[in-house]
């Protein structure tokens, strides 16, 4: 089995001593490819145009834990996501800061602080923070978990509707009712055919007055006019986004100059070089053992 790597260099100079360490073959950069025969997994965020190229490729690796940007994949090519803790870890940091900053008013402190104005607002407790996470799998699990560690009410909202300790999760149906109780929103949802544009002026129109947005998921699933029009009307109060559309967001956008805006450009998580060889790995030995590749994607559901 070979591996052919195609990703930024840092990538690249960690995964040699790792696969070399492990006795499996790895090449980097499609230039490098002597045999395309030889090539049985392709680890990159975003595949070549060609893949027809290689005729025995098994699986294709997204070095990220999504999988929207990939294409349809040849019959017969399996799609796995990176599974690493420390992506988990990571995006769950960026959701507790978010969720801190915007539960204790830091939009409007931040403002405030430009203008040297002194002027307090009355500070709340967590348990007085009603948080609903929108995705429950592996990042919405441990968002939730330390969310509700810190003493928030944490409820979430899934596809399958799956009970998770010290959450309240509401089934798929119930997205109305989970939206009506929810004042800092979280949405940490693959992007699919049925999440793209979720979050729009319905959406945010079950929210109740002076709730907040919090948006780690894809771009393409917010509809940015829609949450400018329900911050105008204050019926959202502030929005902490990690991810737009497009990407990077235009320079001339509203929404950097907007205070009631907080924008990180995607940094939430990105995956450690170590972790992603690993779980590379992982997956090469899955294929030659013949059990289930970790990350497996359910191409059809496109997550
Ligand atoms: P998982 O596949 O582990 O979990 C996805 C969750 O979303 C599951 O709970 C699933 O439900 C739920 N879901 C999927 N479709 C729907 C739907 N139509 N309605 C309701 N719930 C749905 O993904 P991860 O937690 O690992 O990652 C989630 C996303 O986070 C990634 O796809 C990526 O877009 C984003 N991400 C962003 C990063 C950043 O830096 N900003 C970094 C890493 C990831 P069920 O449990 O029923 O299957
Ligand atoms: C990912 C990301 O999917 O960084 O890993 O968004």
């Amino acid at each position: 089995m070979t591996l052919l790597l195609i990703g930024p260099p840092e990538r690249e100079q960690a995964w040699q001593p790792i696969f070399e360490n492990a006795g499996e073959a790895l090449i980097i950069g499609e230039d490098a490819v002597q045999d395309p025969l030889s090539i049985t997994h392709l680890a990159c965020w975003q595949p070549p145009a060609e893949l027809g190229r290689y005729p025995n490729l098994k699986a294709v690796i997204s070095t990220g834990a999504g999988v929207d940007q990939m294409p349809l994949l040849p019959p017969g090519v399996a799609l796995t996501r990176t599974l690493a803790p420390g992506i988990d870890a990571m995006v769950r940091d960026w959701v507790l800061m978010a969720t801190l900053m915007l539960h204790r008013d830091m939009p409007r402190y931040l403002e405030q602080s430009a203008r040297s104005e002194w002027r307090p607002h009355p500070p709340r407790l967590a348990r007085a923070g009603r948080v609903g996470i929108m995705g429950l799998g592996r990042i919405g699990r441990t968002a939730a978990a330390s969310l509700s560690s810190l003493g928030f009410d944490v409820a979430g909202w899934s596809r399958s509707g799956r009970p998770l300790e010290n959450v309240r999760v509401y089934a798929h149906a119930d997205l109305s009712a989970f939206l009506a109780r929810t004042d800092l929103l979280i949405c940490l949802l693959p992007l699919t055919d049925e999440t793209r544009g979720l979050l729009n002026a319905d959406l945010f129109a079950k929210l109740p007055e002076g709730a907040a947005l919090i948006h780690a998921g894809r771009g393409a699933q917010l509809d940015m006019e829609a949450m400018r029009h329900a911050l105008d009307a204050g019926h959202l109060r502030a929005a902490m986004l990690d991810v737009t559309e497009p990407e990077p967001l235009p320079q001339s956008h509203w929404a950097w100059t907007d205070p009631r805006v907080i924008i990180t450009p995607h940094v939430a998580a990105q995956t450690d070089a170590t972790e992603g060889a690993h779980h590379a790995l992982a997956a090469i030995r899955a294929t030659r053992d013949g059990s289930a590749l970790p990350g497996l994607v359910d191409q059809g559901r496109g997550y």
